[in-house]
């Protein structure tokens, strides 16, 4: 690519138009940084030619371009000062440059970024071991120069934690998503393919800048026409899958278990039937035959109402492993996810729980699956609550790969109305100590391989994003989604140093922004919990949609999630003791922390325990009240996200600015609501008052 071209690239209007993000590289304001370094950016040396060093290249380039303001050379010698890209072993003499300790530490997808200073001048290696790394190392690159660091002490040598570092769309072809808070579908409108493909390229650039190697590009519920993406409409997932594979991300099509009766034209989808198996054998084939790097499938069979091997009295191991096979031959992976449970339960049952579904229908299958089958399991034993504790399956399966499912998409979370930052949960998810082998074997080192061998695992999740001009809603819900991509690249980092990231490069590095926009993110996941559900009782929201309080609302329902709260107690007992022994699916020590009341972490209590409204917590306060108080507060806090983010005025552009302040003051009205209808459905169940005497409706 020539210079020129290039910076018509950076000049196009359509991809600024989508920008609006943390790759916005508005420039190095600070001036006398940028003199200081200004000639090593003014000219970059890369020998390597494959399709992702040159997607390097140009990002690199046009990244610089954008940072600077003045567009970069390519040269053809590697002069006294510039920016070397580098693969390793194919340019022996820049090799020698490196040490050779520190390449010896560089995994496929790594990079090792220095700043060398010798007597001819500075230069800054970018190096990888693949083309890959090479990418990751130049996003990394960029935004460490976007956060204003100094050059000089350049020096990163990082391999990513995960293998699988993957995004789940929950987009159908009609153009709507499931779950989805931000317009439509940025892949599909009325059954074919988007117009605006240049959004989709720069969706691919925003997940490679943050490490996503892989995408699921359909909703796990694949229906009618998204059946068709693996027959007629194999052209759709073509033309995507040329666009991801430029920025090394991995294509994946969730697939509908019934294909072979809906498409197929068989009258079964018994995954021992022979003629079933051969029908996914060819069908996989012609996927291969039209895209050769394709990844594989992603399942939700015998899940809420989908097909799947129940049917034929098949378990999942047999229903996995039959399509498992089919891709095998072509390196094709699996993904099979753990979501299922009993949705047509009776309320009145108290013998079932829905919680402990997950464990019983795949923890007996251990061992059984094929090496190229990953068990995707939910962070949480139920659904994607405000808060819930670990699913006891990971950390108790120790012969099967597996990856951790989280959600982006803020369907219990606020809806991307509300402000929720979920990088918090998601830090005391990856930390929590599943005590596979004893001590210290943190879910982040179960799913990354360490703890069990595992030949294929990682971290998926569900996105945010749509077509509104900012992607995702909530401006701020964008943090959601850098965050999501930084944790699974290393879930070591810390909240603090994600957040800054994600502040400096979307607003800026003023200092006040900074301290500003972090404290409103970081309280937030617990804010929203205050005034929301207490305790992690979770579910008391509107059916169906999910939004606004309903403490009723999926009470005497199908779906298994009831809070059981009568005039005297709230919870649902999920001890061996007294009730449904959930608590045993956990490890000994977890068993026993949750099953014993003194030491079951209270955030979790009504998860566990089943307790009347005057149980004193810790606190000293009773449950009742604690309910009362966190309500109040809620609000207030609410109110003071509000007051802390007004007083950025001035320092925002005013679209950004009012466009939240617009959010937070539907915030605050809709805490108010919950606080209000919560607080009012137990004062009148109960007959307790509030000992401050507050407004209770
Ligand atoms: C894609 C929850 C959501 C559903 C979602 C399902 C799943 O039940 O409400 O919309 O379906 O989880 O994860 O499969």
């Amino acid at each position: 690519m020539t210079n020129n071209s290039f910076e018509a690239n950076a000049r196009d209007n359509k991809t600024r138009a989508y920008d609006d993000c943390w790759l916005r590289l508005d420039g190095i304001k600070d001036s006398s940084f940028q003199k200081n370094y200004r000639r090593c950016l003014e000219s970059v040396y890369c020998k390597a030619d494959t399709r992702l060093a040159k997607t390097a290249l140009n990002e690199l380039l046009s990244g610089l371009t954008r940072l600077t303001g003045s567009s970069p050379k390519v040269v053809d010698d590697p002069e006294s000062s510039c920016i070397i890209l580098s693969i390793l072993a194919f340019d022996k003499e820049i090799d020698s440059a490196l040490a050779t300790n520190e390449i010896a530490k560089l995994q496929p997808e790594g990079f090792l970024i220095k700043a060398v200073k010798d007597n001819k001048g500075s230069k800054i290696y970018i190096t990888a071991k693949t083309d890959k790394g090479l990418l990751y190392g130049v996003f990394r690159f960029l935004l460490y120069l976007d956060q204003q660091k100094e050059i000089g002490k350049l020096h990163l040598l990082e391999n990513p934690k995960n293998p699988i570092r993957m995004i789940n769309q929950w987009d159908n072809l009609d153009g709507s998503i499931e779950r989805g808070y931000a317009g439509r579908s940025i892949f599909y409108q009325n059954n074919i393919l988007t117009t605006d493909m240049a959004r989709v390229k720069y969706y691919a650039r925003m997940l490679a800048s943050v490490g996503i190697n892989a995408i699921a590009i359909n909703n796990v519920n694949a229906h009618k026409e998204e059946t068709r993406l693996i027959a007629d409409k194999i052209h759709m997932v073509k033309e995507i899958n040329d666009i991801f594979r430029d920025y090394g991300i991995r294509v994946f099509l969730s697939i509908n278990y019934a294909s072979p009766i809906d498409i197929g034209g068989l009258s079964s989808a018994d995954p021992l039937d022979d003629e079933v198996a051969k029908w996914w054998v060819d069908r996989v084939a012609y996927i291969y035959k039209n895209i050769p790097d394709f990844g594989g499938f992603l399942v939700k069979a015998d899940s809420e109402n989908r097909p799947g091997p129940f049917t034929y009295n098949r378990n999942h191991a047999e229903g996995a492993n039959m399509l498992a096979a089919a891709l095998k031959p072509y390196g094709g992976l699996l993904i099979w996810r753990c979501f299922v449970y009993n949705c047509q339960q009776d309320w009145r049952d108290l013998t079932i729980d829905r919680a402990k579904a997950a464990y019983e229908n795949y923890h007996y299958l251990d061992g059984s699956f094929a090496d190229n089958v990953i068990l995707q399991i939910k962070n949480g034993p139920m659904d994607f609550q405000v808060r819930e504790p670990v699913s006891p399956l990971i950390g108790t399966m120790e012969r099967t790969n597996q990856m951790l499912e989280l959600q982006i998409t803020q369907e219990y979370t606020g809806q991307q109305r509300h402000l929720c930052y979920l990088v918090p949960q998601w830090k005391e998810i990856l930390d929590f100590d599943t005590r596979a082998k004893g001590q210290g074997y943190p879910v982040k080192k179960l799913v990354n391989g360490s703890t069990f061998p595992m030949k294929h695992c990682g971290i998926t999740a569900v996105s945010n994003i749509g077509t509104d001009y900012n992607w995702t809603g909530h401006y701020l819900a964008q943090a959601n989604l850098y965050g999501y991509g930084r944790l699974t690249w290393d879930p070591d980092l810390a909240t603090e140093t994600i957040t800054e990231e994600w502040i400096i490069s979307t607003f800026g590095p003023k200092q006040e922004l900074i301290d500003t926009i972090s404290k409103m993110l970081i309280s937030s996941w617990p804010i929203y919990e205050n005034y929301t559900s207490p305790l992690g009782i979770g579910w008391m929201v509107n059916p169906d949609h999910h939004y606004g309080p309903s403490v009723d609302g999926y009470e005497y329902s199908k779906w298994g999630t009831y809070h059981r709260a009568d005039f005297k107690a709230i919870g649902v007992d999920r001890t061996v003791a007294k009730g449904t022994g959930f608590t045993r699916q956990y490890r000994k020590d977890n068993y026993l922390m949750f099953e014993n009341i003194e030491t079951c972490p209270e955030e979790l209590i009504l998860f566990f325990h089943r307790l009347p409204y005057t149980y004193r917590l810790k606190s000293g306060k009773t449950i009742i009240q604690h309910i009362y108080d966190t309500h109040f507060e809620g609000v207030d806090q609410a109110i003071r996200l509000k007051e802390q983010w007004e007083k950025l005025n001035g320092m925002i552009d005013e679209k950004r600015f009012s466009h939240v302040l617009d959010r937070l003051k539907q915030q605050i009205d809709h805490a108010k609501e919950w606080r209000d209808v919560i607080n009012s459905y137990f004062y009148r169940k109960t007959g307790i008052c509030d000992i401050h005497s507050r407004k209770i409706y």
